[in-house]
């Protein structure tokens, strides 16, 4: 999920985000998403059941049961996936992301007792182990999306099938009070096709269906314990897209791998874009040049909050002097497009978050007034979707909501497009400055 504009950074601005540097590695604990069981029948754990035969033989043979043995715990995942990432794991032994040395100046890091010390604080503290659960249920959800999504389907039903396995994965259906802020989404599933690059999901009856010719972003949020993973890639059917796709994958791996603690965002942005703009892509017999999207740009992270204080430009010249800074999660994201290279707002708003700096206003509207509550209550500062608000049974809540938002305590995100007519790309990771080690969080074998 992106930020729009770029953030123009004062120098006051500069030194008050210094003072918050590390608040990313003192987050919230809100409930142990871990812990989950999932128990469920022993049935099949009763070993000496032939396997043939009716249901009432098998009543005589089975006169002496056996003690029941404990069920072991599934090792494999489903399809689609159903089996807690906790039992996959136990103990918390989730995955580590990609883990990459610090070049230069800070080489000395990988093997600092102090650096080492601190990483094992991030350790106890859960805040690795959260971040790295988030990030293996993103994965594994993404990778059957993968394999499962497929032009004829409409995006509803995508964007569904999604949410529901990352919710299945985390152990925690949101729909109890208070449910969906331990762990689940992290924000809306963001279905984007052809020129809007984001904040675009489906409302309620939307009937869109994904088409052979559709270039779409699929952006996924993933948190546990407000840790959240934020990590988008691309489908595409038709090969004539290919180059429109590598240019952005390569430029997100750029910025990925020059990304670094004292690396200055300016500069970033310039490495982004010299790798974006050398490619170009021929659409329907033209040939477009690949442009960076410049009014879109890759963000920080901190608990529960999915943009930070710091943006990541993807095209160069913006003189932003910020550095990277031990403790900070970025999401590094590009957007490579055919069009304009330049997104506005246009169409039905999906996307909202209650603002961390929510005016407190006494709400004359009784109907916003009560839609605060709920999403206090069930998302607090997690974006959240029209749907999400379906779900949990909220009925005609337009006008609260919009109510809410003119208030300036909800911030709306209408969709981001480009010119009519383009095609868009986007791949996104989410980064974690280590004090020993880049870790790059979601990085998988798809990308
Ligand atoms: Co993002």
């Amino acid at each position: 999920m992106p930020t729009e504009e770029l953030q123009k950074l004062s120098v006051q601005d500069v030194a008050a985000a210094d003072g918050k540097a590390g608040a990313a590695a003192n987050g919230a604990k809100n409930g142990d998403a871990a812990e989950q069981s999932g128990d469920e029948s022993e049935d099949e754990a009763d070993g000496n059941a032939p396997e043939a035969g009716s249901g009432a033989a098998k009543k005589k043979k089975n006169k002496k049961r056996k003690p029941r043995k404990k069920k072991k715990a599934p090792t494999a995942q489903t399809d689609p996936p159903s089996v807690l990432i906790s039992q996959l794991f136990p103990n918390k032994t989730y995955p580590k992301g990609e883990e990459v040395e610090y070049k230069d100046d800070n080489r000395w890091r990988t093997t600092s007792e102090e650096k080492r010390h601190l990483d094992n604080l991030s350790m106890h503290n859960d805040f690795l182990p959260d971040y790295r659960h988030a990030a293996e249920t993103h994965r594994q959800v993404r990778q059957w999306a993968q394999k499962n999504i497929k032009p004829g389907q409409t995006l509803t039903e995508i964007a569904n099938g999604i949410e529901d396995s990352v919710r299945r994965l985390v152990g925690h259906d949101g729909l109890a009070e208070g449910d969906a802020i331990v762990a689940g989404m992290g924000f809306p599933t963001g279905l984007n096709l052809d020129h809007i690059a984001a904040h675009y999901s489906p409302n309620a009856g939307n009937k869109t269906v994904l088409q052979q010719s559709n270039v779409m972003k699929v952006d996924i949020g993933v948190h546990v314990n407000g840790r959240i993973v934020d990590s988008a890639f691309t489908v595409a059917f038709d090969p004539m897209y290919d180059n429109l796709l590598a240019a952005v994958k390569d430029a997100t791996n750029t910025g990925v791998r020059e990304a670094g603690i004292d690396v200055r965002l300016g500069e970033l942005g310039g490495y982004i874009q010299e790798t974006m703009e050398s490619y170009e892509c021929e659409v329907n017999g033209k040939t477009y040049p690949i442009k960076s999207i410049r009014n879109l740009s890759g963000h920080t992270i901190l608990p529960y909050s999915i943009h930070g204080t710091k943006s990541v430009p993807i095209v160069g010249g913006t003189g932003d002097m910020t550095k990277m800074e031990e403790g900070d999660v970025f999401a590094i994201e590009t957007f490579g497009s055919t069009g304009n290279g330049h997104v506005h707002d246009e169409g039905e708003v999906s996307h909202y978050a209650l603002r961390t700096d929510a005016p407190k206003v006494d709400l004359r509207l009784s109907s916003a007034k009560s839609l605060l509550n709920v999403i206090k209550k069930n998302f607090s500062t997690i974006p959240f979707c029209r749907r999400y608000l379906d779900r949990l049974g909220q009925e005609k809540y337009l006008l609260g909501l919009n109510n809410l938002v003119t208030q300036g305590i909800v911030e709306d995100y209408p969709p981001l497009v480009d010119k009519k007519g383009s095609y868009t790309a986007q791949f996104e990771h989410t980064i974690l400055l280590r004090p020993t080690v880049k870790e790059v969080i979601s990085r998988g074998d798809d990308y």
